[in-house]
């Protein structure tokens, strides 16, 4: 058991310093001369560094604007700041779309086909839900060094728009109605057809953690259906057609429903421990099919497992904050967490998922042998060296 003594050993004491003294020479007058920082929206500190990076898979020629990865190892708490937000455009920029010329249109199998303005869908009533998005494409690769390589393609906001319900109800769905197509405004129309029962659930979404949705997020308008594949939430969203079959449009994939996953993001790949002693291992957990019942977290391997502390809120579909306290012996050691949801899915070992589908534990770990029910969502394994170093530990 982790004590506060274990805690207390770590704290250098500061008996003797004058904290004046201390305080004076750390403070420096804000950066003025950054621009933003003028311009009446706030600018980060000069200190803060925390970015986005390219996932590497894309062909667009300003590759870290266009498919890019979330920070893990840099949030704290649930909510993932926008211009941190993962990102997917499939090598496209954002298209500019100015709010005060943009059209929503709804038609199909409807009673009435509709046409709103933003200001007229903002008239309507609105719900705000945090919930995650992931990106199908969400596993590692055998050169992932950090976190935000292996599970980058994931983020949590709390969206603010008109309840899809509210949107059909207006525009009286006919009983054959049982899909809709999505469009979206980016270059190749992204589309995509979506079971109506599940776009039920979704949000027409003008806003993320309290302003207008980022460019790159769809600004001004997204589907967001909590616990649906990354790829169902269209962005630059200007057309639904209600159908009685899926379309299949040239940009469309198909897409398998999110299990349960966790990861740790402290300590994480790339990160340096500070000598053997008291660390709060801290982690994300998430479910594509419900709220997170449990995270054990192990430091020997696997071999013993620990319940971890979960942070509240604990949300239907949305990344929920874990951690537990640990000491370091100093010897090299292996992290893991498993997540358990509350509708009884709990995350699988390689092996596991290699007797599962009667594939090599290689090829399912590359994600090459693919399980029909869930995208890739194993328990993911961190090595600590006796040097403090952290490492990816998958691939051995
Ligand atoms: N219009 C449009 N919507 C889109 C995409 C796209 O390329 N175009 N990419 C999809 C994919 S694959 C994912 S994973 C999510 C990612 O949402 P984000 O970019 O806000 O993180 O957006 C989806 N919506
Ligand atoms: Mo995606």
């Amino acid at each position: 058991m982790t004590t506060l003594k274990d805690r207390r050993r770590f704290l250098k004491t500061s008996a003797g310093v004058s904290l004046l003294a201390g305080a004076t020479s750390a403070v420096k007058a804000h950066d003025t001369t950054n621009p933003l920082a003028r311009s009446g929206y706030g600018a980060r500190s000069q200190y803060d560094t925390a970015v986005r990076i390219s996932d590497g898979g894309s062909n667009c020629s300003f590759a870290s604007d266009c498919n890019t990865l979330t920070p893990l190892q840099d949030l704290v708490g649930i909510i993932t700041p926008p211009p941190l937000h993962f990102n997917s455009a499939h090598g496209a920029f954002p298209p500019d779309i100015n709010p005060d010329e943009f059209t929503l249109y709804i038609h199909g199998l409807v009673e009435r086909p509709l046409k709103f303005s933003l200001a007229e869908l903002k008239r309507l009533p609105f719900i705000s839900r945090i919930a995650h998005i992931e990106c199908e494409a969400n596993y590692p690769a055998e050169s992932d060094i950090t976190v935000q390589h292996t599970h980058g393609k994931v983020s949590c906001s709390e969206w603010t728009g008109v309840p899809v319900s509210v949107i059909m109800e207006e525009c009286g769905v006919k009983p054959e109605g049982t899909w809709i197509v999505c469009e979206g405004m980016d270059r190749d129309l992204h589309s995509k057809s979506i079971p109506l029962a599940s776009a039920m659930d979704g949000i027409l979404a003008y806003g993320q953690n309290g302003a207008p949705l980022m460019p790159h997020q769809g600004f001004p308008l997204r589907i967001m259906i909590p616990g649906a594949g990354g790829f169902s939430n269209v962005k630059w969203l200007h057309r639904i057609k209600v159908t009685d079959e899926p379309y299949l449009t040239p940009s469309e994939r198909f897409s398998k429903p999110f299990s349960v996953k966790s990861v740790i993001t402290y300590p994480s790949g790339g990160q340096q421990l500070d000598g053997r002693g008291y660390y709060t291992i801290s982690g994300m957990a998430w479910s594509g099919r419900g709220a997170i019942k449990t995270v054990d977290v192990s430091t020997d391997g696997g071999n013993t497992w620990q319940p971890a502390r979960l942070e509240e809120p604990v949300l239907d579909k949305a990344i929920t904050r874990f951690s537990l306290p640990w000491v370091w012996d100093g010897s090299e050691t292996v992290l893991k967490s498993r997540a358990l949801d509350d509708a009884g899915n709990i995350q699988p070992t390689p092996e596991e998922v290699s007797e599962k589908l009667g594939a090599s534990i290689d090829d399912v770990k590359r994600n090459r042998v693919r399980s029909q029910d869930t995208q890739w969502n194993m328990i993911f394994p961190w090595r600590v060296k006796t040097d403090g170093s952290v490492h990816v530990d998958l691939w051995t």
